[in-house]
């Protein structure tokens, strides 16, 4: 019988560290031979398929619900989507989770690296613009990050190395039947 499709959804601050624990996720799949994986990492959609969109409210909801869009469609034939926003909003994320559980899995990963450590990191210098005003609209400066709830799994990002955590993902996906 054809495996399920599914997808994993990273949201988390700036820095926190999603789209390396993507990476180690999407290399660790790779090596168990299973199923082509979609990366939609946030970087990567803001240059094609949300290009022209901005931080206001309502362009992250829009940004949010087109990744939701192409993860639906990916998980409805079967396949694996790993998506990275930041996704601030939790009715956004819930509408991306609608999307994806009309056709299959949604585990929603909230990579939970605290602000001070994101901060701290800062490898884009973009904390140090928020805090000189020179980025409007920064999450967890000057815009609001809400915490999921009840996300299938939190990690913070900084506590292990990527591939340890990566390995805990992989062991959660084993657990649902999905690898
Ligand atoms: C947050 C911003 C902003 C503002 C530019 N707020 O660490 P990065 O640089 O590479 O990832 C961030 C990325 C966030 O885009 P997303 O599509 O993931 O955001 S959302 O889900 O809210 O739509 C950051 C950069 O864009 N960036 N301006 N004001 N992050």
């Amino acid at each position: 019988r054809a495996p399920r499709g599914f997808a994993l959804f990273f949201t988390g601050l700036s820095g926190a560290g999603k789209s390396t624990l993507a990476q180690a996720v999407v290399a660790q799949l790779l090596e168990h031979g299973s199923r082509p994986v979609t990366v939609l990492d946030g970087d990567e959609v803001r240059r094609h398929l949300s290009r022209g969109l901005g931080f206001s409210r309502e362009d992250r909801a829009a940004n949010v619900t087109r990744i939701g869009y192409v993860a639906g469609e990916i998980v409805r034939h079967g396949g694996i989507a790993v998506c990275a926003p930041i996704a601030p909003y939790a009715d956004a994320r819930a509408e991306a989770r609608a999307l994806v559980e009309a056709h299959g899995d949604f585990i929603e990963i909230h990579v939970a690296t605290p602000l001070e450590v994101c901060e701290a990191r800062d490898r884009k210098g973009l904390y140090a613009q928020a805090r000189a005003g020179k980025i409007a609209s920064f999450t967890g400066i000057s815009d609001p990050y809400e915490v999921p709830e009840a996300p299938e799994l939190r990690v913070d990002g900084g506590s292990a190395e990527p591939v340890v955590l990566a390995r805990q993902i992989l062991a959660l996906l084993r657990n649902k039947g999905l690898i």
